[in-house]
């Protein structure tokens, strides 16, 4: 007879919890109203076949844009209409742990979903944006997308030039270029859920970790869910300078110059594209 697996459970693995735990406070953070905002990690069999049978799939759900160059890759994603606020107090409901299939056709659904949901509106943009940074990094892991209040504002009040745009967020705190060196890219306003979107979020993360959506939000990219975050998490505080400044008569008296921008940039080793510097 078989000798029985002993496995732990799903709630235990450290990406359920850091999951549950980064939604939480993302929502606590005011970016993730009602549904929004979505979240996806790229895991490893080894990390996930200590909580569960990889063997039993419980159900295996099609995709309307094939990924298969993600096939076989596991992915713990938030599902579709959940609730950030509401992972943490119910995670098999609010989030699923899948793999893609050889065809790169459908994911099969290992865990989670318990009450029949479908993964992220968003997984287009999730998976082509995970297809592009994988490109660029082998150690890639996670795309964030959140609804960051002051950078949603920001994109009504600034214009979305991505030099322009880049340049005002570095201007606003000193180690913004340090964080995103490579700036952040700026899709148009498009309609969001959609393959489209998916692709042009892609595009922009051959040169970027964070693409903002106008009026919408932005998504990030790492290596981590805390990098994903510390990096949205930066954007975000930037933006909030930026209109606390700007809410003030007379906007800024003084940024961050050019010469003390390629400074940093020396200091710290980065190399910001020159197209930034006027
Ligand atoms: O998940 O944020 O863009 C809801 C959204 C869609
Ligand atoms: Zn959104």
């Amino acid at each position: 007879m078989a000798e029985e697996i002993k496995r732990q459970s799903v709630l235990n693995a450290p990406f359920v919890k850091n999951m549950m735990n980064t939604t939480y406070d993302m929502w606590k953070l005011g970016w993730d109203e009602l549904n929004g905002g979505n979240i996806s990690s790229l895991l490893t069999e080894e990390e996930v076949s200590p909580y569960l049978d990889i063997t039993y799939v419980l159900r295996t759900i099609e995709l309307d844009f094939p990924v298969v160059e993600l096939a076989g890759k596991y992915f713990l994603v938030t599902g579709s209409g959940k609730y950030f606020r509401k992972v943490i107090e119910n995670p098999e409901e609010c989030l699923a742990l899948l793999r893609v299939t050889a065809d790169g056709k459908n994911v099969e659904v290992f865990w989670g979903l318990s009450d029949g949901g479908r993964p992220t509106s968003e997984l287009a943009s999730h998976f082509m944006s995970h297809i592009e940074r994988l490109k660029h990094d082998p150690n890639h892991r996670v795309i964030m997308h959140t609804h960051a209040t002051n950078l949603i504002a920001m994109t009504f009040t600034h214009d979305l030039d991505e030099v322009s745009f880049t340049r005002t967020l570095w201007q606003m705190c000193t180690e913004c270029l340090v964080v995103f060196p490579e700036g952040v890219g700026i899709l148009p306003w498009m309609v969001p859920g959609t393959s489209e979107i998916g692709r042009e979020t892609a595009k922009k993360m051959n040169e970027f970790r964070l693409a903002v959506w106008p009026h919408h939000g932005i998504f990030g990219a790492g290596k981590s869910i805390d990098e994903a975050f510390g990096l949205i998490e930066t954007v975000e505080k930037a933006a909030k300078v930026y209109n606390l400044v700007h809410a003030h008569q007379g906007g800024a008296k003084q940024v961050i110059t050019d010469q003390q921008l390629l400074d940093l940039a020396k200091a710290f080793h980065v190399n910001p594209p020159k197209r930034y510097f006027l």
